[in-house]
């Protein structure tokens, strides 16, 4: 049977559902928001099939061990949350991933100063743990689908471990292994203790095909591979052999769902925010940036280069304005409180040094507020997307997609997204103030028709690239292999 035919089965940490309640206490269950969530979703209300994520919050353990249904007939799909130790869960999730992964894929560590792994070896077991309950998890569910065998869809840093763990308990399953985030390269990866970094990358390798969003990243992963003891790296032809197998290493760029997109931008919750955006902006030029309060979206060198910016162009001084709208991530984390106060502290001195009575440089907002972010992509001369390193980053193609004033992009080219947009937006080095700042003054500069024409090109780009095709090409691929 082609891998095509088969039923899917998705593993991720956070899932497309999770559980709450609400003002009366009763359980309701409440749709995820994100890229993986709309991809995974997507593909999942194709081929019908299971999704299987941590249960994350007490609701969430209250609910795990019952399988739901999500979406309508004839499109919906299972879900099961798993019940997982909370102690080993923390471990896992902040001990591991958060702290150690996260940081080290996105090149975060200060280095003179961190890492020092005190606790890593402790939460290294969590994490162990907490993969093996996935691996489990799945290959019962692989035996349950009894003879309709399933594709095995496993997502991310989280579940690092999962392909190795699965492969030793059922060899013959179809597995994907797809990393929505970048991956180090082989010097960043001496970073970890050697028996971690093994441990990662083999444990990638128990699958048939590892994915990637961009090919920087799976250049990397394959560069630290060849550092691996007994791999053998064919770098031309992006294949490892391992084990007596080979792994191939695949480009599955994710993408949004436009027509989505565009139901939600039409609400009565965005008009509400464009007309106040509207009103705050006046005939000003508008800048915006749209982000998780995170340090690897770079927030704090956006703000230095609007400073920058303003002090080399003081012809836009109260011409412009500057809208930041950022939405809290991890707050449990002191790295990221320390961050976000730190943005809000850079914002409130370059208001304190450039404001006049009737205009204030940067607004800044620290809230979850989705309807507000897609009224600014609608609205925003130039769209500032500046990470240090992002696996894709959404939201340089959401913007171009909904934006009605031939925006012009300013984008990292340390961005996964940079590989598909970045011949029609402006380029930049997210470590250069410098050159941010004259790329916002370039975009301030240019004319109607080149804005014209890179808006189309970057609408077009987004569209070319439909969701279907992400998980879509993953199935194809282990088809051609498995056969
Ligand atoms: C990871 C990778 C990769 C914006 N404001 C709010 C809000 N948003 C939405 C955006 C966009 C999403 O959040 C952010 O997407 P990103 O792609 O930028 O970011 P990550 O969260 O870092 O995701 C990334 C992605 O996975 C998919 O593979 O692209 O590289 O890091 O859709 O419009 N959502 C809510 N409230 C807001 O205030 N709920």
């Amino acid at each position: 049977m082609s891998a095509g035919k088969k039923r899917l089965v998705v593993a991720s940490n956070r899932g497309p559902v999770s559980f709450a309640r609400d003002e009366s206490g009763r359980p309701v269950t409440r749709r995820g928001a994100g890229g993986l969530v709309t991809a995974g979703s997507v593909a999942l209300a194709r081929t019908g099939g299971l999704w299987i994520a941590a249960a994350m919050s007490e609701e969430d353990r209250a609910n795990a061990g019952r399988t739901l249904e999500v979406g309508t007939a004839g499109a919906g799909f299972h879900v099961r949350l798993l019940p997982l130790d909370p102690s080993d869960y923390e471990r896992f999730y902040d001990g591991v991933s958060n702290r150690v992964l996260w940081f080290l894929h996105h090149s975060l560590w200060d280095v003179p100063r961190a890492p020092t792994f005190e606790g890593l070896a402790d939460a290294w077991r969590g994490y162990e743990r907490v993969n093996q309950a996935f691996a489990e998890a799945l290959e019962e569910e692989l035996r349950l689908a009894d003879g309709r065998d399933a594709v095995t869809l496993v997502q991310d840093y989280h579940l690092a471990l999962v392909p190795s763990l699965l492969r030793g308990r059922s060899p013959e399953a179809p597995i994907v292994h797809f990393s929505h985030i970048p991956f180090a390269g082989p010097t960043e990866m001496r970073i970890l203790p050697q028996p971690v970094r093994e441990s990662l990358l083999a444990g990638m390798l128990g699958a048939d095909v590892v994915g990637f969003q961009a090919p920087s990243w799976a250049e990397n992963f394959l560069l630290c591979c060849r550092g691996l003891p007994d791999a053998r790296v064919d770098l031309r032809r992006r294949l490892v052999r391992w084990k007596d197998r080979d792994v191939r290493v695949r480009v599955y760029p994710i993408s949004i769902d436009p027509a989505a997109l565009r139901e939600e931008a039409a609400t009565e919750a965005a008009a509400e925010e464009e007309r106040e955006i509207l009103q705050w902006i006046g005939d000003r030029r508008l800048l915006v940036r749209v982000d998780r309060a995170e340090l690897s979206k770079n927030i704090l060198r956006g703000f230095l280069a609007y400073e920058c910016f303003l002090e080399a162009n003081p012809e836009w001084l109260g011409r412009i304005g500057f809208l930041a709208l950022l939405n809290p991530s991890r707050q449990h984390l002191a790295e990221y409180r320390a961050y976000a106060e730190e943005a809000a502290e850079l914002a409130g001195r370059i208001n304190r040094r450039f404001r006049r009575e009737d205009w204030e440089p940067i607004q800044l907002s620290l809230k979850d507020d989705y309807p507000r972010a897609l009224a600014a992509y609608r609205l925003y001369d130039v769209l500032l997307v500046n990470p240090v390193f992002d696996g894709m980053n959404l939201v340089a193609k959401e913007g171009p997609v909904l934006n009605g004033r031939d925006g012009v992009l300013v984008l990292s080219e340390n961005a996964g997204a940079f590989a598909e947009l970045g011949r029609h937006a402006l380029a930049v080095n997210p470590f250069d103030v410098g050159a941010t700042a004259a790329a916002i003054a370039t975009a301030l500069k240019m004319g109607p028709a080149e804005r014209r024409r890179r808006a189309r090109a970057l609408r077009r780009a987004v569209t070319r690239n439909p969701v279907e095709a992400w998980a879509g090409a993953q199935i194809e691929d282990l088809g051609r292999i498995i056969r």
